[in-house]
């Protein structure tokens, strides 16, 4: 009986391993989004000088994306924390999708490979507004969503990868004002997607989980002998 419980747990933490792993996550853990990519990532944290504060944010070389101007033909902008009614992640300053509380928030923030010859396989950020949920969205060339992921927390990191690769990505703020302050922007945008060795395949996950639960019926049957 109890054997058969765990061949049913193995089984089933197969196949969830099997059905989330294919090539697309969620993520709220900054170490683990990175391992994702391969660690070949870009960091802008908007702090170093190279954008002046209070300036509109179009291409970003450093990340390899250009942001497409809002409706109204403005774009984000880079301010102090204090300025956006955020927290201060690194550094005095963080990237807002707006640029002023006077007039309505201005909504979703996409982005787009500054190459044509890239795509995006990874996007993440930091949420530091702490009311409004992240929600991103990869868009392939025919504009079709391939996937998108909202988060279930008003702060923090939050990242998506997606092995396909997205010609265009989408931020979108929810559950909140619609102000969202962000930082630590990190990207993998480059023309193929190479995963690094630091993320298991689902077999290893399998063969991982069944020696848990080895391993854990080893040690219940050793104390039943003690006994
Ligand atoms: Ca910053
Ligand atoms: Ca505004
Ligand atoms: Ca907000």
């Amino acid at each position: 009986m109890h054997n058969r419980k765990i061949a049913l747990g193995a089984f089933a933490a197969m196949s969830l391993a099997a059905a989330s792993s294919a090539h697309a996550a969620a993520f709220t853990d900054e170490a683990a989004w990175r391992a994702a990519v391969g660690n070949v990532y870009a960091l802008e944290t908007w702090d170093t000088g190279t954008t002046p504060v209070f300036s509109d944010v179009g291409a970003v070389a450093n990340l390899g994306i250009r942001f497409l101007p809002f409706d109204d033909g403005t774009l984000p902008t880079v301010q102090p924390y204090q300025f956006t009614g955020g927290v201060p992640r690194s550094g005095p300053n963080n990237l807002l999708n707006d640029r002023d509380y006077s007039l309505p928030a201005r909504g979703p923030i996409n982005v787009v490979p500054l190459s044509g010859a890239d795509f995006l396989f990874g996007l993440g950020m930091w949420n530091v507004g702490g009311d409004d949920q992240l929600s991103l969205t990869f868009y392939d060339g025919g504009g079709a969503v391939i996937e998108t992921v909202t988060s279930a927390i008003s702060s923090g990191f939050f990242g998506i990868v997606n092995s396909s690769g997205a010609v265009r990505a989408q931020v979108n703020f929810v559950e909140g004002n619609g102000y969202a302050p962000t930082d630590d922007w990190q990207t993998a945008a480059r023309g193929t997607f190479d995963p690094g060795p630091g993320i298991p395949e689902p077999a290893t996950w399998a063969m991982m989980i069944i020696g848990f639960g080895a391993a854990g019926s080893m040690i219940r049957r050793r104390k039943a002998v003690v006994a």
